[in-house]
């Protein structure tokens, strides 16, 4: 666990430490619903390519020397008016960076910038007596070393779930407090994702930061949902934490459904619980329903709005609150083209939805990493089945266990921040991953994990298939088996060579009987760019390869949804061609500047179709 790797790390090299680490705690379920201390906005930054704030000209960490001082996380100044001490910082002095935001996307030189960025902001909270601080970062890409008054709080790497500290014994008791985090969003081979990705390494502190107050003992953990596949019962647990948490009574209450329940915490504080549900409106996509959910203890509350369905497969279907449904999807990226970098904010991310909306969508595939929360409560709202995802994507080190263990934090991050939220119903646990053996170890255990931590969602991942000359695809990779979902990326009509028109000479040989899912189709066009169904680029190409992509996918008896890429175009390395490209993959639906291209109608009228069939 963490606890146990911050143990270790004291043993180590900390025995010098004036201040142990603090180990990454649970995180808070709705953190963002607590009475918070926003620290968005601007943050001094230094650009630190060789890492001269972290080590000493040996190439020492001076977080990790005798008096743990040295580095710029100690915000240092001169403490004469003189300035003769030497001291080449000064954050103060900096310029600032926007936060959430992305590195890459607010100054030119940092477009293409991989590495050491030092973020500083100072801020007044005076903390109050029987309160619990906690500092909280949505997400901060890559490596994250957080310090609190130039004393370190520990180290997290993923650049997609949240950091979270509890701070109350690091606050400053006059109130004047000052974080400053080291980002580095080097690529490496061991981490997740590993060095190749097909979207743009967007660098530092991409979402919210704030604290977040809470009681002494305080409600940390939740869920509320229905039980797996029982429509008449609510079944979830809560999670207290502090030093009065045992024994205590929480209260669940749902008015709207005439709930109202009472349970005791255990030792550990916490309570399971299954409570009889009748006559609910449930979810769906049709019928977005969320009621107002209250837990209190006698010194904390938390609300939420929570909606509840069931899903679950049987043989080739996926049936949604009992009835089969076909899921008219589109994946995404954390990324709206309108503007630089990372989606931050929730018009960004509304704006998302709403095209996917337009398109006739049911579902939506947050690839390939997590999402923002606020992505998954606008989902519930809007009513969109989630396909979330971890950045386990291509060539990950299979064989090396600090990786491993990696991506099976950051899905058990994942799972934790969306186990609430009746959209999401499919947990992936990686995307286009090479056969062979380790990486089935790797991947069948991550899926045995998502299985343990939630028993009531499906379990999938983006497959690949093998193709013969007989131009037969086959599916048969034995991660299937341990998948609820067969998904498959196919890319016939671009990456396989041959034209549109020549998509209908394939066809399947799937070798699970289970509801089959198109997590990937597609090819680039530049939008405005117009010429035959044969001239790769135009949209007409585009057009013509959704069309007969629709068609042979139409063959498939198991087929019951698709997720095509890819709603709008996106920033991607990988995407050099200097007239079409630019520097976007041109998968999108819609163009880098909101344009509809031909083939969002084209899938939009099969959605059309399908809803009158299914709806
Ligand atoms: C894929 C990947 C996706 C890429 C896409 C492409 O198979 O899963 O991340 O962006 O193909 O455009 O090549």
């Amino acid at each position: 666990s963490l606890q146990t790797l911050a143990a270790a790390f004291l043993l180590l090299a900390g025995s010098f430490a004036t201040q142990p680490l603090l180990a990454q705690s649970t995180l808070i379920q709705n953190a963002p619903g607590r009475r918070v201390l926003s620290l968005n906005g601007r943050w001094n930054y230094i650009i630190d390519p060789y890492e001269n704030g972290f080590y000493d000209y040996r190439r020492e960490a001076f977080d990790q020397s005798k008096s743990g001082k040295g580095g710029y996380y100690d915000n240092a100044k001169p403490s004469t008016k003189q300035e003769t001490e030497l001291i080449e910082y000064d954050f103060d002095h900096a310029d600032a960076l926007q936060v959430p935001g992305d590195w890459n996307s607010q100054r030119p030189e940092l477009l293409y910038y991989e590495g050491t960025i030092w973020y500083k902001k100072s801020f007044n909270l005076q903390p109050k007596a029987g309160k619990r601080y906690h500092l909280y970062f949505g997400a901060i890409n890559y490596e994250a070393h957080v310090y609190l008054n130039g004393k370190k709080l520990g180290m997290h790497k993923g650049g997609f779930t949240p950091i979270q500290y509890d701070i109350t014994d690091r606050l400053n008791p006059g109130g004047d407090n000052f974080v400053v985090v080291k980002a580095d969003n080097t690529r490496r081979p061991e981490e997740v994702p590993t060095i190749n990705t097909d979207w743009w390494n967007y660098g530092g502190m991409t979402r919210d930061v704030f604290v977040a107050e809470t009681p002494q003992t305080f409600i940390s953990d939740y869920k509320v949902q229905l039980a797996k596949g029982n429509m008449g019962q609510l079944a979830g647990f809560v999670q207290l934490t502090g030093e009065a948490k045992a024994n205590q009574t929480v209260t669940l209450s749902i008015p709207e459904a005439k709930i109202t329940q009472q349970v005791k915490t255990d030792g550990e504080g916490r309570a399971s619980f299954t409570v009889p549900a009748r006559k609910l409106t449930l979810w769906s996509p049709q019928t977005p329903k969320l009621y107002a959910v209250t837990l209190s203890t006698g010194t904390d509350q938390v609300q939420d709005r929570i909606g509840f369905r069931t899903i679950e497969t049987r043989g080739a279907d996926i049936l949604l609150n009992g009835k089969s449904i076909f899921m008219r999807g589109i994946s995404m990226h954390d990324e709206n083209p309108l503007i630089p970098g990372r989606a931050r904010g929730e018009g960004d991310l509304r704006m998302l939805l709403t095209w996917a909306k337009e398109l006739g969508c049911n579902y939506v595939r947050l690839a390939h990493y997590p999402h923002n929360e606020t992505m998954l409560k606008l989902a519930d709202e809007m009513g969109l089945l989630v396909w979330g995802e971890v950045p386990v994507y291509w060539t990950i080190a299979w064989q090396n266990p600090a990786t491993y263990q990696n991506a099976e934090n950051q899905l058990s991050d994942l799972i934790s921040l969306g186990k609430n939220r009746a959209s999401v119903v499919v947990w992936s646990i990686g995307n286009e991953t090479p056969l062979s053996e380790p990486r089935l170890k790797f991947m069948s255990s991550l899926a045995q994990k998502a299985r343990s931590l939630d028993d009531t969602r499906l379990i999938s991942a983006a497959l690949e298939l093998h193709r013969t000359p007989d131009n037969v695809i086959h599916v048969d990779d034995p991660l299937g088996e341990f998948l609820d979902l067969t998904s498959i990326n196919e890319y016939a009509g671009w990456y396989w060579g041959g034209k549109p028109s020549e998509i209908t000479k394939y066809t399947f040989d799937i070798k699970y009987n289970k509801p089959v899912t198109i997590s990937e189709f597609g090819g680039d066009a530049l939008a405005g760019y117009h010429a035959d169904a044969d001239t790769r680029w135009s949209e007409e190409y585009q057009e013509a390869l959704y069309q007969q992509q629709i068609k042979m996918l139409s063959t498939i008896k198991n087929l019951r949804g698709m997720t095509p890429w890819i709603l709008a175009d996106f920033r991607a390395t990988r995407r050099q061609h200097p007239v079409y490209q630019q520097g976007f993959n041109r998968k999108g639906l819609i163009s880098s500047t909101g344009v509809k291209k031909k083939a969002f109608y084209v899938l939009q009228e099969y959605y059309r179709q399908l809803a009158k069939q299914y709806d």
